[in-house]
């Protein structure tokens, strides 16, 4: 009898600005379908190309402006418009490896001072991550990077402030921390390594709390 196919996992890569997220999370998806074709997808957030999305790229690039709350609920229901697709994938036996997630919404709106509850409550029911994975870099690190401040949240003052916070929605029971100070292949080696070791054997589940 052929043996049942195990699921695939949910990753996410959070951290702050320039930490390495977006390169090493589509290292990882590459290294993954170089080998086995298909095993992986990709999904950043916001999804730039959505509808809800191009609202929240035009928002970023200082084109439009938005109300907060609004604004908060948008980057939400971006992540709600791919809830089916990564249930989907991951039954299928995909893995599937996200490019920030709602611990990035609660942070910058928390940072922006919205009310804590609220902010809290609108990413409740989407898959749970088997693991977060904390791109954790030094501010002096992150200053010698490129590709800093064109966006309307990339200001140190913000950056601050998400710093203060992203670590108080940490949950050792699934987040995982990655020294981004690294070169780009070392961090790839901790990545891949941490991937490795994650358990397909538990449920799925969904997020009850944020
Ligand atoms: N936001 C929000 O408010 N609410 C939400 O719910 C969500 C997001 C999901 C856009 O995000 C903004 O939306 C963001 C949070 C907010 N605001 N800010 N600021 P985004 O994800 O689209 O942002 P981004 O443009 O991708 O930037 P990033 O994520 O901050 O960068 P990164 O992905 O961590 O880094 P990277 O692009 O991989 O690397 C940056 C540069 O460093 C690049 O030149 C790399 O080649 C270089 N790099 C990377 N790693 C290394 C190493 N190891 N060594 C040397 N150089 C490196
Ligand atoms: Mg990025």
């Amino acid at each position: 009898m052929a043996a049942a196919q195990k699921r695939g996992v949910l990753i996410v890569f959070e951290g702050l600005d320039r930490s390495g997220k977006s390169t090493q999370a589509k290292r990882l998806v590459e290294s993954l379908n170089k080998r086995a074709e298909g095993s992986a997808v990709l999904q950043a957030f916001p999804d730039r190309s959505s509808p809800i999305g191009k609202l929240i790229d035009q928002y970023l690039k200082k084109e439009i402006d938005l109300d907060e709350h609004s604004l908060h609920l948008m980057f939400s229901a971006d992540r709600f418009l791919k809830n089916q697709m990564i249930r989907e994938n991951i039954a299928k036996g995909i893995d599937v490896i996200c490019d920030r997630y709602c611990y990035s919404g609660v942070a910058y709106s928390l940072a922006k001072g919205l009310p804590e509850q609220w902010v809290r409550s609108s990413d409740v029911g989407l898959p749970k991550p088997d693991a977060v994975l904390f791109f954790d870099v030094s501010p002096a690190v992150a200053a010698q990077r490129g590709g800093f401040g064109a966006e309307r949240l990339e200001t140190a003052t913000m950056q601050q402030k998400v710093a203060a916070v992203m670590p108080t929605l940490r949950d050792d029971s699934f987040w995982k921390t990655v020294n981004a100070d690294g070169d780009l292949d070392t961090v790839e080696k901790d990545v891949f390594r941490l991937y490795e070791n994650l358990n397909r054997e538990k449920p799925f589940e969904s997020l009850e709390k944020i």
